[in-house]
């Protein structure tokens, strides 16, 4: 069952191209609430785990070294549908492939540096959320 909540980052390239508003600004009109967030730069290390799940893709690497080359903003984002309606407005991974009007479309500049995450499942919303925040930063 779809719970109402997902995770995402707002990735290095977005926030030093100074489009962290822009890009919460999209995530507001669509509908989302901001329940939780915070301003942080990632160790390589720190980045590893979180993207654990993909550590044996060619791309892990460079993955890494990107996600903790500079600061991110990390939110949990409540609304019905949430995981699979914010997995549509960031559009797909590649910007070359995202549909206009997502997020990606406007703001990525890459495959790698594609401005923002956004999680895959309910099960992974919740293990990212709770990655980040403490249970007294999500209620
Ligand atoms: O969920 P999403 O971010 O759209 O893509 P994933 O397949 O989970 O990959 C995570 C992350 O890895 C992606 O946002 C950029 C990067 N990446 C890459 O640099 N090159 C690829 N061929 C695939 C993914
Ligand atoms: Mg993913």
């Amino acid at each position: 069952m779809a719970t109402n909540r997902t995770f995402t980052m707002v990735k290095p390239d977005a926030v030093e191209a100074g489009n962290i508003g822009g890009i919460l600004n999209m995530i507001e009109e669509a509908g989302f609430k901001i329940v939780a967030m915070k301003y942080v730069k990632l160790s390589a290390e720190i980045a590893g785990k979180f993207y654990e799940v993909h550590s044996e893709r060619p791309f892990y690497g460079e993955l890494c070294e990107y996600m903790s080359s500079g600061a991110i903003v990390a939110a949990i984002l409540e609304k019905d549908n949430a995981v699979a309606d914010f997995r549509k407005l960031i559009g797909a991974t590649n910007p070359a492939d995202a549909e206009e009007g997502t997020i990606r479309k406007k703001y990525a500049t890459s495959i790698s540096a594609n401005a923002v995450h956004g999680s895959d499942s309910d099960e992974n919303a919740a293990i990212e959320g709770s990655f980040f925040f403490s249970q007294f930063e999500r209620f």
